[in-house]
């Protein structure tokens, strides 16, 4: 991949009884009792209070139930909705790198903060890149992270954009990825106004744990209506894969790098050579971070497969995954999901498996699969 060009492009099942299941079981009771009861041969009157009587039981029961389960949600929102984060000047930080498009017509005014080879750092770089806009890096210390410690997240990538009121922060791939798209439709547009459209939220999870994330943000908005160049289907398809290359292919990536100590070892020798260690770092802490490094990973690794449901072949799991990429993209009969350019679902793929461009898992990737026609 060239630094502005692609080359080619080079979960809720909430299980409760329900009314249904509830009166199947009370139903199961009540015909035990009606023939134990039209044995001893009852009035009609009897029976009609006793109908009733049960009746009652039985609908008390259910509202109580229902009253019980519905005010006691196992997921929910909360109530909190957190506001942008500006920082009035910028960080005390050292710029990595310049990445400087002289077309570039955005105005803006951007830095990432960013790990090299983290799969969703890579899926803005893509944007970026594909878009010919200029940025700045900040090279983030996995270990320390020191130069995000401004910042109210702790993960990359994050992002800084200079604006009039202060320099607003953007958090998560995704959402950095539809604020810029939404804006670059029409540059003229406030950045800030488009960045609230995408709220961080909190809920509490079905095991009632606390969790954030970003509303909206596989979304484009658009100031004035949807183009007509863009249905409905091509949208929601365009989001559907967004999400599949975030909530699916992006777990297949460090299961298949670290697979091996040897394996594991390579990716991070890959990682050293690109993030350039060996000159940002004393040779005795970057032989520290290849090797320390590449060993958590490797158990790290074993977790995650256990975690994803992966088995021992995860060359296979990728594999499948990316012919059954492929097979989306050729059923466009065009070069890429979007057509003739490259969507952002394209984008979001080529993004996370660039992430292993250097890694034996990506060469057995690209003779195993198809996938090296799109990439
Ligand atoms: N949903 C986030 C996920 C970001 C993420 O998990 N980043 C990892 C790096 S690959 C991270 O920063 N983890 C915390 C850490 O390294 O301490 C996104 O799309 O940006």
């Amino acid at each position: 991949m060239t630094s502005n060009k692609l080359p080619m492009l080079g979960r809720c099942l909430v299980r409760w009884g329900g009314p249904e299941g509830l009166s199947r079981q009370f139903a199961g009771n009540f015909v035990r009792f009606s023939s134990n009861t039209a044995r001893k041969s009852s009035s009609p009157l009897k029976l009609t209070l006793k109908g009733m009587g049960i009746g009652l039981v039985l609908g008390t029961g259910y509202a109580g139930y229902t009253f019980v389960t519905e005010s006691n949600p196992k997921a929910h929102l909360v109530n909190e909705k957190e506001e942008l984060f500006f920082l009035e000047s910028f960080p005390n930080v050292k710029l990595t790198r310049r990445i400087v498009n002289p077309e570039d017509k955005s105005g803006l005014k951007i830095t990432l903060f960013q790990y090299q080879t983290c799969p969703f750092c890579c899926k803005v770089r893509a944007f970026l890149d594909y878009h010919g806009i200029s940025y700045d890096i900040v090279e983030v210390d996995a270990v320390l992270r020191q130069d995000i410690k401004w910042s109210p997240s702790k993960k990359v990538p994050t992002m800084l954009i200079k604006t009039d009121k202060g320099f607003l922060q953007l958090t998560d791939s995704s959402m950095i990825v539809s604020v810029l798209s939404s804006f670059l439709r029409d540059t003229k547009q406030d950045i800030v106004e488009l960045a609230s459209f995408y709220p961080n939220i909190s809920f509490i999870d079905e095991s009632g744990k606390k969790k954030a994330d970003i509303m909206n943000k596989y979304f484009l908005m658009f100031k004035d209506g949807t183009p007509r160049s863009m249905t409905k289907e091509i949208l929601e398809e365009e989001r559907k894969w967004r999400t599949w290359a975030d909530n699916h292919l992006v777990h297949l990536i460090s299961p298949n790098v670290y697979r091996t100590r040897q394996e594991a070892l390579e990716t991070f020798e890959w990682f050293s050579e690109v993030g350039e260690w060996s000159e940002h770092f004393p040779q005795w802490e970057r032989n520290l971070m290849v090797y320390m490094g590449a060993a958590a990973m490797w158990l790290i690794a074993k977790r995650l497969k256990k975690r994803h449901d992966l088995s021992d072949d995860v060359r296979g799991h990728i594999y499948d995954a990316l012919d059954k990429w492929v097979e989306v993209v050729e059923k466009k009969k065009s070069p890429f999901f979007g057509g003739k350019k490259p969507n952002l679902a394209d984008l979001a793929v080529f993004g996370v498996l660039s992430s292993m461009e250097g890694c034996q898992a990506f060469v057995d990737c690209l003779e195993n699969t198809r996938v090296a026609g799109w990439f």
